[in-house]
């Protein structure tokens, strides 16, 4: 099934300058970028994003990391994007993440581990709307639509 996906790459991704290879391994995957932007999330929308955390141990200290400097918003499109694009992001705990993901490849630590997605339709459904309109998603075709079942 075509799925869309939301992705931060987070604080700690742009500091460390792998935006580009973030997007270079969903590109070479074969996902489809259809919405890009970047800022510095408010905290009414980073408590929003990680309603889901609210009673965790963690929770200010992942509102507080995640509104610390300028993430990148993206919204990928493709056959099972969003369990696709989990793999390729690798285990939430950088240190356990597989080698060969961006997480096992580059990440040290579990909150700052360079990338968010979503980990189901119902979730990507609600980061997309809070992130995007429907007209800053882009519909275009791609040479390779027809064989990669999109
Ligand atoms: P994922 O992003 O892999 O779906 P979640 O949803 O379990 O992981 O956690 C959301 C975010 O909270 C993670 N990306 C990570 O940055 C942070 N996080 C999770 N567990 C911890 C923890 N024990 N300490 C600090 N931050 C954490």
């Amino acid at each position: 099934m075509i799925e869309r996906t939301f992705v931060m790459v987070k604080p700690d991704g742009i500091g460390r300058r792998l935006l580009g290879e973030v997007v270079r391994r969903y590109e070479a995957k074969g996902l489809k970028l259809i919405g890009l932007k970047m800022q510095v999330i408010s905290t009414a929308l980073a408590e929003q994003h990680y309603a889901e955390h609210r009673q965790k141990a963690f929770y200010s200290d992942l509102v507080s990391f995640i509104t610390s400097g300028p993430s990148v918003q993206m919204v990928w499109e493709g056959p099972n994007a969003i369990a696709v694009i989990r793999q390729l992001n690798g285990a939430t705990d950088s240190q356990q993440a597989d080698r060969g993901t961006i997480r096992g490849d580059f990440g040290m630590t579990i909150r700052n581990n360079i990338v968010h997605a979503s980990d189901s339709t119902e979730t990507a459904r609600r980061e997309i709307g809070l992130f995007f309109d429907e007209t800053e998603l882009m519909r275009y075709p791609m040479p390779d639509d027809g064989w990669l079942g999109a």
